[in-house]
């Protein structure tokens, strides 16, 4: 319960929590082990209980170790369960996330909304930083991402749906061993290249199109995440620029990367280079994100980012290029943050 025991330390340096209320599915997740828990109270002294619901109570008692497991029976108010357990009426809560209406009830059963303060970022701060289990885990969803990735390119070919890619790749990645897919899968060929996001279409690809191919695995939890674009038949000069500016804005971005280092410093990097070579305007997002539970985590390679780079981070480095009307590159891998600088965990094979 390594974990919890980090969490009980942030909460000792803040001194002013009795208890730690989680209620964010991927934090129940990181503390628990365990997908289906409506909650955890972590006090600051003693044990943390777990509160699940009848349906997957018996799983909870077979699969999690080292909580107290509490079934809250149907039509029973959690809230008033958690108060109740918490017990210290004159206590304060911390809180990681909730809607508006639990947080509501959830004050209601403590004793008003002053016992509640939103501390999130306690546990933002602890899961930026992966120990080697969770490196593990995350190293094999790269590796599954990586098969996608290799089918996807194998797929591609003229005449080819955008969809035909997309399921191609997500059967590889299952006959990998995926537990599911970590989003759902971009496929984009032509000028909806040009839209980061574009998933709706489904393009037939033409000749000299780009095709551009986003994915990622989930392996117990733990998520990866890669794009590559390709170009179907024979691409043109302007498609090859475009492809090479892109990999050298990741690839000096990748060997900017090393513990100490800012991330805004590493979003800096890559878009210098874009900007460059005279694409600036048409590099519409971040740097990267981390990746873990979810596939959307700290820290935030962005230009106003605060975090500053640690060992033990997960990160996606991925630059694009977006021209409207004609398409766009982007190329992402997860990296793995060292002492030493920075492991590219996807992209195992040469695309
Ligand atoms: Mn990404």
């Amino acid at each position: 319960m390594t974990k919890i025991n980090n969490l009980k330390q942030a909460m000792q340096k803040e001194d002013k929590y009795q208890s730690f209320l989680v209620f964010n599915s991927a934090n129940l997740t990181y503390f628990s082990g365990f997908q289906g828990s409506m909650a955890l109270r972590i006090p600051l002294e003693g044990e943390s209980t777990l509160f699940v619901s009848a349906v997957n109570f018996e799983q909870a008692k077979a699969e999690v170790k080292g909580l107290n497991i509490q079934l809250v029976k149907r039509g029973e108010n959690l809230m008033e369960t958690i108060a109740n357990q918490a017990g210290a009426l004159g206590a304060k809560f911390a809180v990681d996330s909730l809607g508006i209406e639990s947080w509501r009830a959830l004050a209601k059963a403590v004793g008003g909304e002053e016992k509640l303060e939103v501390a999130s970022n306690l546990i933002r701060e602890l899961r930026k930083v992966k120990d080697q289990q969770e490196i593990q885990l995350i190293r094999q969803a790269c590796k599954i991402a990586d098969a996608g990735m290799q089918k996807a390119k194998e797929t591609i070919r003229v005449g080819v749906r955008e969809k035909e890619v997309a399921a191609e790749a997500e059967y590889a990645m299952r006959k990998a061993g995926s537990d599911g897919v970590a989003f759902d899968t971009i496929v984009a060929s032509g000028f909806c290249c040009a839209f980061p996001h574009s998933t709706f279409q489904d393009r037939t690809v033409k000749e000299g199109d780009f095709v551009m191919v986003d994915l990622g695995a989930t392996h117990r939890f733990y998520r990866s995440d890669i794009t590559r674009t390709f170009v179907a038949g024979k691409g043109s000069e302007k498609q090859k620029r475009i492809h090479e500016v892109v990999k050298l804005a990741q690839k000096k971005a990748i060997e900017h990367i090393k513990p100490g280092v800012a991330a805004k410093e590493v979003d800096m990097t890559a878009r210098r280079v874009i900007e460059e070579a005279g694409f600036g305007d048409f590099f519409v997002h971040n740097l990267g994100h981390g990746v873990g539970l979810e596939v959307h985590e700290a820290p935030i390679l962005s230009t106003d980012s605060k975090d500053v780079l640690e060992a033990g981070n997960v990160v996606t480095v991925e630059p694009g290029i977006y021209l409207p009307g004609f398409g766009g590159v982007r190329i992402e891998d997860t990296v793995l943050v060292t002492e030493g600088g920075a492991e590219r965990l996807t992209g195992a094979f040469a695309f």
